[in-house]
């Protein structure tokens, strides 16, 4: 029976205290060239926002990041920001960083993903649908303009960490800015990473295994260090899940 291969999985969980990671979709906004503070404001389901923890004194709090976790089929998301001063921050969209080895940090592995359908309260986002073209975007680096994939219209951006697309935005000081788009994993390979202490354990599983994560999440997940972190999961309702979606 297939299922029994998960066996090895929940064995971690049980074992004690482990942490889920699935891969990224990440957006910066970046106030530093005009020296615009970003307020962060409201954090998408699942996902966090802050500002730049790695940069120095005020520029820290000129830089903000959004994270949420990515799966094989589109979801929408947004979240929102406050600048102080009215002037032009950059949008920098693109996938987590990601080291592909921990003793050579400087070497990422790229997690790629698809956007499309941006729109944007108390800002303007020209060609958010990426419609024949990434008209108003800069893309950097191996960032594509993808003709036949989309969300709801062919034409998106394929994009990681180091291959960003970017584009301006015009805010006004003290009003809050709302960003909402569309993200998935570029691939349709969906691994799952889960780490231990002194561990770590990655498996590649179909489409459909989100969903069992995100069920997992809902019954286990905790934040208040700063990650994800997964306590016990009762057997009998990950399994449930991994079985409505093999079921589909
Ligand atoms: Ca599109």
């Amino acid at each position: 029976m297939k299922l029994k291969s998960f066996g090895p999985i929940f064995a971690f969980f049980i074992l004690g205290v482990a942490s889920l990671f699935p891969d990224n979709a990440r957006i910066d906004v970046d106030g530093r060239d005009q020296g615009i503070k970003l307020l962060p404001g409201s954090r998408p389901a699942h996902g966090r926002i802050e500002n730049a923890g790695w940069l120095q004194g005020d520029l820290k709090d000129q830089d903000l990041m959004v994270e949420i976790p990515a799966g094989v089929e589109w979801a929408s998301a947004s979240f929102s920001f406050t600048p102080e001063k009215d002037g032009v921050v950059s949008m920098n969209v693109k996938g987590e960083w990601h080291m592909k080895d921990v003793s050579h940090p400087e070497i990422l592995k790229p997690i790629w993903i698809l956007y499309d359908d941006f729109t944007a309260r108390n800002a303007e986002i020209k060609n958010g649908g990426f419609a024949g073209s990434a008209e108003g975007w800069s893309l950097k680096g191996e960032a594509q303009f993808v003709e036949d994939r989309g969300h709801d219209k062919p034409g998106c951006a394929k994009v990681w960490h180091n291959a960003p697309a970017i584009r301006n935005l015009a805010v006004k000081g003290g009003k809050e800015v709302t960003v909402s788009f569309w993200f998935r994993r570029a691939s349709d390979e969906s691994p799952l990473r889960i780490f231990t202490i002194g561990h770590s354990f990655h498996a590649n599983w179909l489409p459909g295994w989100l969903s069992l994560v995100e069920d997992l999440a809902d019954v286990t997940v905790h934040e208040q260090l700063g990650a994800l972190h997964a306590r016990r999961i009762p057997r009998h309702s990950a399994l449930g899940a991994a079985r409505r979606q093999q079921s589909r």
